[in-house]
């Protein structure tokens, strides 16, 4: 039997963010642990799934999508004591002086939220979650494997070329496109509940990579400012970017109808070579920040009809933060391309 390969490092788990401000109120930090965790076991017990640790990411990898001070800032963070975490909260982006990444106090010229901390472990989870990305992408993009599984943890599709937030510090999705892209058109679909800026602007003005998203409506969700159906790609890139907004509460037969008339048809008129799926799972009804109102089985279905697309896929994991059953989802939707 041919098992899904699944790439996980346990290093990922030494960066613990512990919590964030939720309407005034401190709030355990969403992005746990736990979640990882929870993915690992539900694969690590089922035969179908083959888990292997990647090779450490090459720094040309990370700099093929990120500005260079990313990196020199979660590097400064990394001088930080054990148990310290620097949580921004000044966002000054007007006149002053010229911001420098070493100095960690000027974090949050790169940061657009201030729910994403930087501690001394960031830097290797971070890298280590991007690792998963290009070792997956790399078996895809060889055609040694029709479908991977990166475990990457922490997520990546809120952070753009220069900036950080949503409990994303590299981009991963993008990282993964830009290998992808050597070899023919790619597209990358967004199912975290979440808009994915950081992938649409990274890849606004390339007509080489498509993103389409799903996700709640951004006047009501994070990110807030980007995600509209406005949204098309600038200059090279127009046409090539689809966002689109389902309502509060939406079911499978909502989600179902958009895969169908819309997000279907334009990725097979774009007659890519490569699918991404950046697959969160705060889609689910009982999820903490999320608000659609997916089950369990729905996404072994929803894997199922991806998968019916035949491309060679890359499946890289985003949000989802009820933990008790992150685990389940996560398997029910990789079963549905077995
Ligand atoms: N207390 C991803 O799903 N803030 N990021 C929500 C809830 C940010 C989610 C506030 C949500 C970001 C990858
Ligand atoms: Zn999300």
């Amino acid at each position: 039997m041919k098992k899904l390969k699944v790439f996980f490092n346990q290093k990922q788990l030494e960066f613990a963010p512990k919590y964030e401000w939720a309407l005034g109120n401190r709030i355990k930090h969403p992005e746990s642990t736990k979640r990882a965790e929870a993915i690992f076991k539900a694969l690590a017990k089922d035969p179908s799934f083959d888990i292997i640790e990647p090779q450490k990411i090459p720094m040309s990898a990370i700099r093929d999508v990120h500005d260079f001070h990313l990196w020199t800032l979660y590097n400064a963070a990394t001088e930080l004591p054990d148990g310290e975490a620097f949580y921004p909260s000044v966002f000054l982006q007007r006149y002053g002086v010229e911001p420098n990444p070493a100095n960690i106090k000027h974090a949050g010229y790169y940061c657009f939220d201030s729910g994403t901390p930087l501690n001394n472990k960031t830097l290797s989870a971070a890298g280590w979650s991007a690792a998963c990305a290009l070792e997956a992408t790399k078996l895809v993009a060889q055609g040694k494997e029709q479908v991977t599984y990166a475990l990457s943890r922490p997520p990546g599709h809120h952070a753009s070329f220069d900036t950080y937030g949503g409990y994303c510090y590299f981009n991963n999705a993008a990282i993964a496109a830009r290998e992808l892209k050597k070899k023919g058109r790619v597209v990358i679909f967004d199912i975290d509940f979440h808009h994915g800026n950081g992938s649409q602007e990274i890849f606004y003005e390339d007509p080489d990579v498509m993103v389409i998203s799903i996700h709640g409506d951004p006047r009501d969700y994070f990110p807030y400012l980007m995600g509209f159906p406005e949204e098309t790609g600038k200059g090279e890139g127009s046409g090539f970017n689809l966002n689109i907004i389902l309502p509060t509460g939406a079911k499978i037969k909502t989600y179902e109808n958009a895969l169908k008339r819309q997000v279907f048809p334009t990725i097979k008129a774009f007659e890519p070579s490569y699918l991404i799926i950046s697959a969160g799972f705060d889609t689910y009804r009982l999820d903490p920040i999320g608000k659609f109102e997916l089950d369990t089985p729905d996404y072994e279905r929803l894997g199922r009809l991806i998968c019916d697309l035949k491309l060679p896929t890359v499946i890289l994991q985003e949000g989802g933060y009820y933990t008790k059953d992150l685990g389940l989802n996560a398997r029910s939707f990789l079963k549905g391309f077995l």
